[in-house]
């Protein structure tokens, strides 16, 4: 089991310097849930799995480290990468959110065989001012971080396990109990709760479509899309080289609807089974509201002409041209697209 131990041992781990504050001796009550979702409960040999984590609490924290477990013969780290994202209060408040692939064995649960169980370790660290503190602190139970595993091509007809282990000794809580003081910090006497720890993974597949190993594509299944095509020359070769059928199904494909229509966002991949159509999944990119395939001035005019007419688009242009993800169409995406124009920033196709 070499092969897979050494998968296993890859850990996302976070250096934080928590020496810039004084931790108060004493400490106060509060509790933590912690739920982990994945974005669908079946997939597919080679399909990539998005793990959220979803917070609830009751005090203002400051700082978390907990390690989310997975099953090391069905799931691996992307070749990729982990792509650790924060959401919610987590990412207004982000000091520190940061991954690397540290073989520190000191870093694993210990409680957990290394041989059966991969480990990300998820760490988190408001950021400060001279008179403020970011913290997390939400009644309701929220989105705070997703990264990304692959389902190992070698896993069909299995099932596999991502969950956090609630006796690991990995843990660590901080908090302020004045979000104005960022000097005072304190223990927290945590209860940790957690939901959905065993989110069973069925990789036996029968979505009718997958990734070739090695593809950076990602397919969406639950929102059926095809995204993460950064850096690719868009055709329907492009495509036909990134997703195969899975099994006895067979795929079809359609050119967009945009205005400037080909196999950019908004063309089909269609998914067949015994002849009957069983999916239609949509090629998304970010930023390309008229259907070329790439993002270009030619955008911007669409995205222009149509902002406060969004009716007349199709879900899949206005997906597209909500380039900063917030979930909603405004003119900050139009900046987005903007900066992505002038080469300062680019559009995350991995959302
Ligand atoms: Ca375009
Ligand atoms: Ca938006």
């Amino acid at each position: 089991m070499k092969t897979s131990k050494r998968i296993l041992a890859v850990f996302l781990a976070v250096v934080l310097a928590f020496s810039v504050f004084a931790v108060s001796a004493f400490a106060v009550d509060g509790s933590m849930t912690y739920t982990v979702v994945a974005d669908s409960t079946n997939y597919a040999a080679g399909d990539t799995v998005t793990v959220n984590i979803y917070l609830k609490n009751d005090y203002n924290a400051t700082c978390l480290r907990f390690p989310v477990l997975y099953s090391a013969d069905v799931f691996e780290v992307p070749t990729t990468g982990v792509k650790l994202t924060a959401y919610d209060d987590c990412l207004t408040y982000k000091g520190s959110l940061e991954a690397n692939t540290s073989n520190d064995e000191s870093l694993y649960p210990v409680e957990y065989d290394p041989s059966a169980y991969g480990c990300v370790l998820v760490q988190w660290t408001a950021s400060v001012t001279s008179t403020n503190i970011g913290c997390f602190n939400s009644a309701e139970s929220v989105k705070c971080f997703s990264f990304q595993l692959k389902v190992k091509s070698t896993a069909g007809g299995t099932t596999g396990s991502i969950f956090i282990p609630s006796e690991s000794t990995l843990f660590y809580n901080q908090a302020v109990t004045d979000v104005t003081d960022a000097t005072t910090i304190c223990r927290i006497n945590t209860t940790l709760t957690f939901e959905g720890l065993d989110v069973e993974i069925d990789a036996g597949g029968s979505d009718g479509i997958t990734t070739y190993a090695g593809s950076q594509v990602i397919i969406d299944y639950n929102n059926k899309v095809i995204k993460n095509w950064a850096g690719l020359t868009m055709s329907l070769a492009t495509i036909k080289a990134n997703v195969q059928p899975l099994g006895d199904a067979t795929l079809t494909y359609a050119v967009s609807t945009g205005s400037a229509g080909t196999y950019g966002t908004g063309a089909k991949v269609r998914v067949w089974l015994d002849g009957a159509l069983l999916d239609d999944y949509y090629i998304l990119i970010y930023g390309d509201v008229d259907g070329d395939g790439s993002i270009t001035v030619s955008d911007l005019s669409v995205s222009a002409r149509t902002l406060g007419n969004l009716d007349t688009l199709e879900d899949i242009f206005v997906t597209a041209l909500d380039t900063n993800q917030s979930g909603d169409v405004d003119i900050s995406d139009m900046s987005v697209m903007t900066r992505h124009l002038s080469n300062t920033s680019v559009i995350d196709q991995t959302l």
